[in-house]
Order: structure tokens, then C-alpha cells, then sequence
């Protein structure tokens, strides 16, 4: 291989809400599912910390959510698979959509840019409206850039908390 040209990168957000038989709380789900990330074809070069997030959606549980910075050579198609396939190994049960998940994994961002086929959207479509994406992403990649709209994820997370401006109160009549 040419050690000139830098791998592309992908940024990978890590969910979970469920305690796993073996690894404990989501928490530790998540840790562990870091360390399964890693393999002869994709290289950990960062994870942002840990953080605990309220539910988005009709799961009560509370979250762990993180994201990791990986390198690799895989087709988009390609590191899906290899996320699914994960997902897997920890028990993710096929079914109720935003239900209560042992592991989550989502493609965020490629260096490559945008993707879009069926089964797969690059920039991650919700993205840009979660703190609990965005949080994480920051800590690790605050100058990326997302691809269509050029915001830097620095740019990104501040709008989120900003106030958003309340409707003009119209009596009710
Ligand atoms: N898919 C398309 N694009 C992508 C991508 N960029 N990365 C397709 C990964 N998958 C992608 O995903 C459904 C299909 O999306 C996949 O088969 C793939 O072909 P899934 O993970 O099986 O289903 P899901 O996760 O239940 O649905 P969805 O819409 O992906 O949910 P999200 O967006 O993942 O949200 N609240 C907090 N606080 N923290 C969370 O982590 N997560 C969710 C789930 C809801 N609320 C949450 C959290
Ligand atoms: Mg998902």
C-alpha cells in the first residue's frame, strides 16, 4: 500500500439502551463495541467520551451514546455490512424501529462525502438535529465539514442550542 495516501476516514456513532448479558450496562456496551470496531481492515484513531442522553423517540430508557473515528479502506457498502454484522454479535433484535437496542451503529460522515443508494445515506440524515450525535462528534472532529451543507460540526452543534424563537403568542379565541 502507499503510505502517502491517508485512508479515508468515517465517523461512526455508537447507541445503545440496553443492559447485554455478558458486557453489562450500555455503557460498558459501548467500550466493548469500540474494541470490536477494530479489526485487520479498520483502524481505531479516536473515540470521542461517553455520554448519557434522554431518549429520542418512544424507547424510556436513557441512552449511552458515543462516536468513534475509524479508518479503512471499506466501500461504504462494505463498512455497513460490517456494522450490521456487529449489531449482530451484540444481539440486536431486527423489529421495532427506535425501540429499546443493545447496539446501535450508525455511518455519520465519509471522507469521501456523500453517498446515497438504498440502503444507505452518507451524511447520516439526522445528523444535523441531535445533540447526541453532534455532542460526541464535536469532541473529536470539530472542523469536519459536512458535504452538503459545508457547516463545520463545531458550526452545527452551537445552532442546535441555540434558543430557537418562539412563536408569536396569538390569543385563543
Ligand atoms: N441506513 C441508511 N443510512 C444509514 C447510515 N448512514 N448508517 C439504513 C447506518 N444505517 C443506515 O437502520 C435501518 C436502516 O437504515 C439500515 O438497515 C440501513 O440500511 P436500523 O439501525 O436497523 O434501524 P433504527 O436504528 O431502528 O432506525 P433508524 O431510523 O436508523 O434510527 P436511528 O436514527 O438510528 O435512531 N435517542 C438517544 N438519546 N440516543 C440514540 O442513540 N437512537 C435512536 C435510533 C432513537 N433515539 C435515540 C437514539
Ligand atoms: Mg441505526
Amino acid at each position: 500500500m502507499n503510505d502517502a495516501m491517508p485512508l479515508p476516514l468515517y465517523a461512526i456513532g455508537l447507541g445503545s439502551n440496553r443492559r447485554h448479558a455478558r458486557y453489562g450496562d450500555p455503557r460498558r456496551v459501548l467500550l466493548a463495541a469500540l474494541a470490536a470496531l477494530e479489526s485487520e481492515d479498520v483502524e481505531a484513531v479516536d473515540a470521542s467520551p461517553i455520554i448519557a442522553s434522554d431518549p429520542i423517540g418512544p424507547s424510556r430508557r436513557r441512552y449511552a451514546n458515543a462516536v468513534a473515528l475509524v479508518a479503512s479502506e471499506l466501500a461504504p457498502p462494505e463498512m455497513l455490512a460490517r456494522l450490521q454484522a456487529i449489531e449482530a454479535r451484540f444481539g440486536r433484535r431486527a423489529g421495532q424501529r427506535w425501540g429499546a437496542r443493545t447496539l446501535d451503529l450508525d455511518i455519520l460522515l465519509w471522507s469521501g462525502g456523500a453517498w446515497s443508494d438504498a440502503a444507505l445515506t452518507i451524511p447520516h440524515p439526522a445528523l444535523t438535529d441531535r445533540a447526541f450525535v453532534l455532542g460526541p462528534l464535536r469532541a473529536i472532529v470539530p472542523e469536519w465539514r459536512h458535504p452538503l451543507s459545508s457547516h463545520s460540526i463545531r458550526q452545527l452543534a452551537a445552532r442546535l442550542v441555540r434558543p430557537k424563537p418562539v412563536d408569536r403568542c396569538v390569543p385563543a379565541h
